[in-house]
């Protein structure tokens, strides 16, 4: 019998009437999402009338959630709500091109892995950052393949400097260096997400952690990084002292979606200086007593960071207005379906009312 509560779920109040069973999702092929409930894994389908034609607005699944299943022991399972939330995180659809993609949920921490050789990339992973802080879980950054790289304490420096109040961690899934410092944050009931750009090591790092070839793993040319894009769908593994790992397929690119609060995280060290700016409307141009301008011709504020900012600054606006464009049109399509149930209830009662049906 497998307790829930053992997987992280947090109790809550769920408005839904009937005798359900509480599951939380381990991975997701097309349709059919396997999801482990206290009888073990099951398979599960979306109830359509719910998620395809309700009115609920229900939200789909992803790898993580916690769901409510209409139990069935001979085949597929009905999955019939989505529950509340602790984190997730969210990118912008690279498929579809618009909307949004939720790659995990309900996770503690964000493993945000870069190899110090050829994946090297800060501004890659300042991205990673706006979006993790923004998922609601806590970053951390495991810089990967450290027997590749000898001398890699500039490199460490940097990150450092970039992921202000992150812990950052170097590790090698393949010698076990390191790996005993990320013991703090694999505890029973936590859930990690290992997020990153193919080949940069996540199924190795949970392989190893899970002291078995549980991924599969890919070489990848390290002169040039070319990966393979191995994993190609998100799975939850269990490790034996009771935390839970996300693996997930490297990403390509890290479309913005919701940054608002995560990108003032990411760039602590800039929102602080802006609260010092003279003007409280300032422009940061030419306005005296410009706290940012201080700051760039002293060199405690470095051009590359600032342009950053400033980039990240103008995409976070541009998904903040299409998410919410979004949430309009979810909206929109939510009350046109309940008219149209409305209206549809009316006209059978009216047909009963005269006998006609
Ligand atoms: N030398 C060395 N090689 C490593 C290390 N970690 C991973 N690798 C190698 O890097 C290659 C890619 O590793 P994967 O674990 O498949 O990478 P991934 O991030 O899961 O890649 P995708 O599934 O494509 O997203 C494999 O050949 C691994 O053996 C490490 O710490 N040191
Ligand atoms: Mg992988």
């Amino acid at each position: 019998m497998i307790d829930l509560r053992r997987l992280g779920y947090i109790e809550q109040v769920v408005d839904i009437e009937g005798d359900y069973l509480l599951g939380r999702i381990v991975a997701v092929h097309r349709e059919l999402y396997k999801v482990i409930c206290n009888s073990g894994e099951r398979d599960a389908v979306l109830k359509a009338s719910i998620y395809h034609h309700g009115e609920t607005g229900e939200i789909f699944p992803t790898v993580g959630d916690f769901v409510l299943i209409d139990y069935n022991a001979s085949g597929s399972s009905r999955i019939v709500k989505t529950l509340e939330r602790k984190s997730y995180f969210s990118r912008k659809d690279p498929d579809v091109g618009r909307g949004e993609q939720v790659v995990a949920a309900n996770f503690d921490y964000v493993f945000i892995l870069m190899s110090l050789n050829h994946d090297f990339n800060l501004k890659r992973l300042e991205r990673y950052l706006a979006a993790s802080w923004q998922s609601g879980g806590i970053p951390v950054v495991v810089l990967t393949k450290a027997d590749l790289t000898p001398n890699y304490e500039d490199l460490v420096k940097q990150v450092a400097d970039t992921a202000i109040g992150v812990e950052v961690i170097v590790i090698s899934s393949k010698t076990g260096f390191g790996l005993e410092n990320l013991n703090k944050f694999i505890q029973p009931g936590k859930t990690i997400v290992c997020l990153g750009s193919s080949g940069v090591g996540k199924s190795s790092l949970v392989n190893a952690l899970l002291g078995a070839d549980c991924m599969k793993t890919s070489g990848i040319r390290e002169e040039d990084s070319k990966g393979h894009h191995t994993t190609t769908h998100r799975q939850l593994l269990f490790l034996e002292n009771g935390a839970m790992l996300i693996d997930t397929p490297g990403m390509r690119e890290l479309g913005m979606w919701d940054i608002t609060t995560g990108l003032g995280e990411t760039f602590v060290d800039i929102e602080g200086l802006i609260q010092q700016c003279k003007f409280s409307d300032c422009t940061h141009h030419n306005e005296p007593g410009c706290a940012i301008n201080e700051a760039l011709i002293n060199g405690d504020l470095l051009p590359t960071r600032w342009q950053s900012y400033l980039k990240l600054q103008k995409e976070a606006a541009y998904s903040a207005n299409k998410a919410l464009y979004f949430q309009r049109v979810k909206e929109k399509a939510k009350s046109n379906a309940k008219f149209i149930k409305q209206k549809k209830q009316a006209r059978n009662k009216d047909q009963y009312n005269k006998g006609d049906f």
